[in-house]
């Protein structure tokens, strides 16, 4: 019989979540003989890590796609542009970072390399950098200003770094992987705290191409070394790819999925395959974590969908798409479907050739920050009151803090919580919250009015909660509600409950 062992971090969480606890963990091992029962209640208390909660957390974070295809108008270079092209002129990190801390993202990701293997700091590793180009007359590091800037203006810093490089004449042997740390040891150790790294896991070298086996617990494990704090994502065990660009992530957003393929060790092994985008296995499916998937896993893993889309059709500024830039309206679907089912939203937001955030996307950010404002700064069932016959502290629902969680009596997995608002009230959006420090837990939900006639009427059901879910709803006005928890893999652990009315522009 194969034997799994629960791997690195095997964790107890403080006393005051005793009521309910059993042992938390990210990782755990499920033995064959484990009942259905065991296995869902085994899901249940898996916890994310404490960089993963701080992420999660984050809601909204930037790309910025910056380098020598926004001077060759390409999507993917091919590793002999001329360095001189690169010559953003009025370059201002300060631009790219406030714009978008104003516009209410907390962390930022530049692309250090990407495919083309153009580095966008002086790196001893390689002469294809800013180093070669006429930008500051080969003085410039763009990795410092922006990391500068995100240190001056309190806002999160992330690097990307392309496996996948086009230029570096080692591609494709085992030396590429002390030329990847290299450049992995300089990004990390020459620029402060870095609280993303991002392996990207596209590689278009096709069946003919160069094959490169990286090295990836050693990339990994020199993260872990030099930068703690930070998560690492996609081709990295703390944060999952959501499977699409499209901006549209699960209806059903499990958190914890099945660890077959995916302790960290095996994540390195996957990410061999030639498959774009799949590192993992079949990161597309419907329902990755339900039922049906964990019956048959061999450990459960905390691992957390981001969703990455770009404001532009392309991920590179082109001009030809100034036109093209997605209103505040769109941003606003978005978040519905990212923030809104689980995940975090990184939305890249490309600078252009001359260094800056366009005037379009300044203002269409702006546009969607005070959409977001003003749907969200108030939660509309504030005062009211919240009652249920086998629940527990049904006020920390509405206390604004999402540690403070109503949950239900002994064993006890569905409830109803009456919730009476201090009058009739307008709504169009259902915002909940489960506190994922306890675990996800919610299968399923349904939300229900009072309406004149005295009958309580469905407006919205959903599946999964996780850190956050929201529902756009048909508007209704309504003073008594009911919140339906109808199943849930433990007793369910909800930290927050809102109604909004948002107003498309
Ligand atoms: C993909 C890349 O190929 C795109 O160019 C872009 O960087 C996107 C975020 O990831 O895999």
């Amino acid at each position: 019989m194969k034997k799994h062992r629960p791997i690195l971090f095997s964790i107890l969480l403080p006393l005051s979540y005793h009521a309910l606890s059993q042992e938390k963990y990210h990782y755990v091992a499920i033995h064959e003989n484990s009942t259905q029962k065991e296995i869902i209640s085994k899901a249940a208390n898996v916890v994310p890590t404490e960089k993963q909660l701080r992420w999660q957390q984050l809601e909204l974070t930037a790309f910025f796609h910056f380098g020598i295809n926004t001077f060759t108008g390409r999507e993917w270079g091919n590793g002999t542009e001329d360095p001189s092209l690169f010559n953003p002129e009025k370059l201002d990190a300060e631009q790219w970072v406030t714009t978008v801390k104003e516009a209410g993202f907390k962390q930022v990701i530049v692309t250090a390399k990407h495919h083309d293997g153009f580095c966008l700091w002086p790196t001893k590793t390689t002469q294809h950098s800013v180093e070669s180009s006429h930008w500051k007359a080969g003085k410039g590091d763009l990795v410092k200003e922006v990391a500068a800037a995100c240190k001056k203006h309190q806002v999160g810093f992330g690097l990307y770094l392309s496996p996948w490089d086009r230029n570096a004449s080692c591609y494709g042997t085992a030396a590429y992987n002390d030329f990847f740390v290299e450049q992995l040891t300089e990004l990390l150790t020459q620029y402060g705290q870095v609280d993303e790294v991002w392996f990207d896991g596209a590689c278009g070298e096709g069946p003919n191409g160069k094959k490169q086996v990286y090295d990836f617990m050693r990339w990994y494990a020199l993260i872990r070394k030099l930068q703690p704090q930070a998560v690492i994502a996609i081709m990295g065990p703390d944060v999952r790819w959501v499977g699409t660009e499209s901006g549209k992530g699960r209806v059903t957003e499990w958190s914890v999925l099945p660890a077959n393929n995916m302790d960290p060790s095996m994540i390195a092994k996957n990410s061999q395959q030639d498959l774009i985008y799949q590192p993992m296995g079949n990161m597309t499916g419907e329902d990755l974590g339900g039922r049906n998937s964990l019956s048959t896993a061999h450990g459960l893993i905390w691992y957390p969908a981001e969703t990455d889309v770009s404001i532009r059709p392309g991920w590179f500024y082109h001009s030809a798409e100034d036109a093209k830039v997605k209103t505040a309206q769109q941003l606003m679907d978005i978040y519905f479907t990212s923030v809104g089912m689980n995940s975090v939203l990184l939305l890249n937001i490309p600078p252009n050739t001359s260094g800056l955030i366009s005037d379009t996307d300044v203002r269409h950010l702006q546009a969607f920050k005070q959409l977001m404002e003003q749907t969200f700064a108030n939660n509309l069932a504030k005062g009211a009151r919240a009652q249920s016959s086998n629940g527990k502290n049904e006020m920390a629902l509405l206390d604004n803090d999402n540690q403070t969680y109503f949950t239900t009596k002994g064993t006890d997995t569905s409830t109803t919580i009456h919730i009476s608002l201090p009058a009739p009230t307008t709504f169009n959006v259902l915002s909940l919250q489960e506190n994922i420090r306890i675990g996800q837990r919610v299968e399923h939900f349904a939300l229900e009015y009072l309406d004149q006639q005295g009958a309580w009427v469905q407006i919205a059901a959903g599946t999964t909660i996780g850190y956050k879910r929201l529902l756009q709803l048909g508007t209704v006005t309504a003073k008594e509600l009911r919140l339906r928890i109808l199943g849930s893999r433990l007793n369910p652990t909800i930290s927050s409950f809102g109604i909004y009315h948002y107003t498309t522009p």
